[in-house]
């Protein structure tokens, strides 16, 4: 038995609270290596037989732990467990297939020996069963299927407010970095039947508030919403329009840097280090300047942090109580005044951990149930352990996706262990919440990455419903829209029907159809993926009644249930290249 692949870690994703009073333990070991293993748990002062110490024992209870999932290179073993005095000791009994068997403890690795057991050697613990510390989300963000708006461009409502410059809407023009096209918050009141026909009950916006840029991710006004967007007022309306529909509300928090054209950083260049706002951002060296490159956007000679190496938004020093009171001011206005429903943090993973504790801490004061959404592009456990996110933006775990279906970097069983490798990084709860992208304004759009190919995008779309995690559909990708890395994914949505994909839109609307009749299967299912056929490129999983199969091959595949729920390229039994089919 390979001893050194064995892996466990107390109070983390592998020992945690699931539900109330209900832990789920895991155990690592490497693939296909273990013929069993038996965790031994029980209270840590339960001792029997006390009239002498040779016969006193430890009185435990002991169960088979089922294998959870594998990766190319582990099996993960889980077992679900309560103990009625809220308290637990336990150790692992682990048996090879080669017949070895050893026990693993918090103190290293033994060879078998009842005794052990009997005397609770060094046995992992979980102190006691603490609903307050267990990682809370909230339920309703399960039953979410999220929509993206990227204000400038998803609908102009009001002409009266375009910037000056702006450009006719043109859904089939390429946008460059600097253009504005004039959406604003009223286009998406008027639009708002629009998403409750595709179904959605969720929208995040990119920033709104006061900002230059046409992407307004260099904040002016943290507590206004940007004039060319429209007004608070007309805010809190559109909050009201969609609450009434059902569809929940998540604003963009931009608390990493702010714009250069805030008037706390036109202090600093206005007073340098005499400002009083000097100690709210990184300044290396005075005075805070730094010499433009050729683009306009990057210099790599600020004398100040910046996000990137963009010297028009200075990095905030979010250790500074002044800066925290102020930002932790701002997430509980829109909480508390305009009733939004979550915030999306950005650069979350560049902002200290302190900071995000005490934001937490305003949200879940301000209103029940807050989602707190992380843009965090790698593993994010040291922010998901529950006083901090309740969820990341999971690039991580799509890109396993469109690199297994649609760039064939890697092969269909090196994506299954990738997904499975993202999936045992979190606890379960976490898995049900997270933000499945497939695109975004940060990346090229889902039909570009095909290929335009239409077909093997309802395949990667349909795959990424189907996960536990909650899917976000970026706007016009209901119209097919295309365009490559941003500008080019910040295209203007086409309200005109010569340029609308009304076939696209309605995959999308049974699509979301499915999710919702079907989210409770697909949220709490077991995360393993059962069958992967490698070489003819198909990817079957069975998740209780529903099955599913994808096929990127160049062979048909078959299946034999009686009950489509929705395919593309099926006939009678047989799924074509591209094609996929989700059946009873
Ligand atoms: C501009 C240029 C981009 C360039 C960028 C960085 O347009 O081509 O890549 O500068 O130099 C906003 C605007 C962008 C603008 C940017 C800077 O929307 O158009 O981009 O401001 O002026 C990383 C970060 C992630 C960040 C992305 C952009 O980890 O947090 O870069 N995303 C957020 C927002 C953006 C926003 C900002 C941050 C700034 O979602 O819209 O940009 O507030 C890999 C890496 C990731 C990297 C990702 C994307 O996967 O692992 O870390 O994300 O690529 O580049
Ligand atoms: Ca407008």
């Amino acid at each position: 038995m390979n001893k050194a692949a064995l892996y466990h870690r107390p109070e983390s994703e592998f020992a945690y609270l699931y539900r109330k009073n209900l832990m789920h333990v895991r155990l690592q070991a490497e693939k296909e290596d273990i013929e069993k293993v038996e965790l031994v748990y029980g209270d840590p002062y339960l001792w029997r037989g006390l009239d002498h110490p040779d016969t006193q024992y430890w009185e435990s209870q002991t169960v088979e732990m089922k294998k959870l999932l594998s990766t190319n290179r582990n099996d993960y073993f889980e077992a679900e467990i309560t103990v009625a005095t809220k308290r637990v000791d336990y150790l692992f009994v682990v048996t090879g297939l080669d017949g070895e068997k050893v026990v693993y403890t918090d103190q290293g690795l033994l060879d078998y020996d009842e005794r052990l057991i009997t005397n609770k050697y060094g046995a992992f613990r979980l102190p006691y069963f603490h609903e307050t510390d267990r990682f809370k989300a909230p339920e309703w963000v399960k039953e979410t299927v999220w929509y993206q708006i990227f204000p400038e461009r998803f609908a102009n409502g009001d002409t009266s407010n375009d910037p000056e410059n702006a450009k006719a809407w043109d859904p089939k023009e390429t946008p460059d970095r600097q253009d504005f096209y004039g959406g604003d918050l009223q286009g998406v009141i008027d639009h708002l039947d629009h998403l409750t026909e595709l179904g959605v009950n969720g929208i995040y916006f990119t920033p709104i508030f006061q900002a230059f840029s046409n992407h307004k991710y260099d904040t002016e006004d943290y507590l206004d919403i940007d004039k060319h967007f429209g007004d608070k007022e007309l805010f809190k309306t559109l909050v009201k329009e969609a609450h009434a529909r059902g569809i929940k509300v998540m604003l963009d928090a931009v608390f990493n840097h702010i714009g250069d054209t805030s008037a706390q950083w036109q202090d600093v260049l206005k007073n340098q280090e005499k400002s009083k706002f000097a100690d709210w951002f990184h300044v290396n060296s005075w005075p805070a300047t730094y010499t433009p490159t050729d683009d306009f956007e990057s210099a790599e000679n600020a004398t100040y942090d910046t996000f990137a190496f963009t010297p028009h938004m200075p990095k905030l020093n979010t250790a500074n109580p002044e800066v925290e009171a102020y930002l932790l001011r701002v997430a509980d206005y829109w909480i508390r005044e305009f009733d939004i429903d979550a915030w999306r943090l950005d650069v979350a993973d560049e902002v200290d951990h302190a900071f995000w504790k005490k934001f937490r801490t305003i949200c879940d004061i301000a209103k029940d149930d807050f989602y707190i959404l992380g843009e965090v592009w790698h593993s994010a456990q040291p922010w998901l352990v529950g006083d901090e996110f309740s969820a990341v933006m999971n690039y991580a775990y799509t890109d396993a996706i469109k690199d297994g279906l649609i760039n064939k970097k890697i092969s269909l069983s090196q994506m299954v262990s990738n997904i499975n490798t993202q999936l045992v990084l979190y606890r379960k709860q976490v898995n049900q919440v997270m933000f499945n992208v497939l695109d975004s304004h940060d990346t090229p759009r889902i039909l570009t990455v095909a290929k335009n190919n239409k077909n093997l995008m309802k395949l990667v779309e349909t795959f990424t419903f189907m996960q536990a995690g909650v899917p976000c559909i970026y706007y016009g990708d209901e119209y097919a829209l295309t365009g490559g890395m941003d500008p080019e994914c910040r295209k203007c949505m086409p309200w005109d029907e010569v340029n609308q994909d009304v076939e696209m839109f309605s995959f999308f609307k049974a699509l979301i159809k499915l999710r919702r009749d079907y989210q409770k299967v697909l949220s709490d299912a077991d995360l393993t993926w059962k069958i992967v056929d490698d070489e003819n490129g198909i990817v079957k999983f069975e998740r209780d009644e529903l099955k599913a199969i994808f096929n990127i091959g160049e062979k048909p595949a078959y299946f034999s249930g009686d009950e489509v729920l929705l395919s593309n390229l099926v006939e009678g039994k047989k799924v074509q290249q591209y094609g996929f089919v989700i059946y009873k």
